[in-house]
């Protein structure tokens, strides 16, 4: 099924003709350095626009591949983070470090899959 699925990066386009607007959001929870959460996919749908709220029990800089977006979680407040979900493919969310260390992990938190429209 995934062997499918085309990975391609194409410019953020604006269709006039599509119904934007509508966000999926997605909390998610960290703690012991795991994304508490059963499903390790997050699946979406190429033009959706995707909100993570991050919870988490520790500082973390988490890195969404792909769409290159980095960012921090900590447990003093949710992290939002938003993006267009313009590219198809699936992409890895990895720690860069948690606790203020420097240090890609290898491990993925999680996965988000983005199908095609
Ligand atoms: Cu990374």
């Amino acid at each position: 099924m995934l062997a499918t699925l085309l990975l391609f990066f194409a410019p953020v386009s604006i269709n006039a003709d599509t119904d934007e607007g509508a966000v999926k959001r997605i909390a998610l929870v960290i703690s012991g350095r795991k994304v508490q959460r059963d499903e390790k996919t997050i699946r979406v749908t190429q033009g959706e626009s995707v909100e993570l709220v991050w919870q988490s029990d520790e500082t973390a800089e988490l890195h969404l591949h792909g769409y290159d977006i980095s960012f921090e979680v900590s447990p003093e407040a949710p992290a939002i983070v938003t993006f267009q979900a313009h590219a198809t493919g699936r992409f890895p969310i990895t720690s860069h470090g948690f606790g203020g260390q420097k240090g890609h992990g290898h491990e993925a938190l999680i996965y988000i899959e983005v199908y095609p429209r």
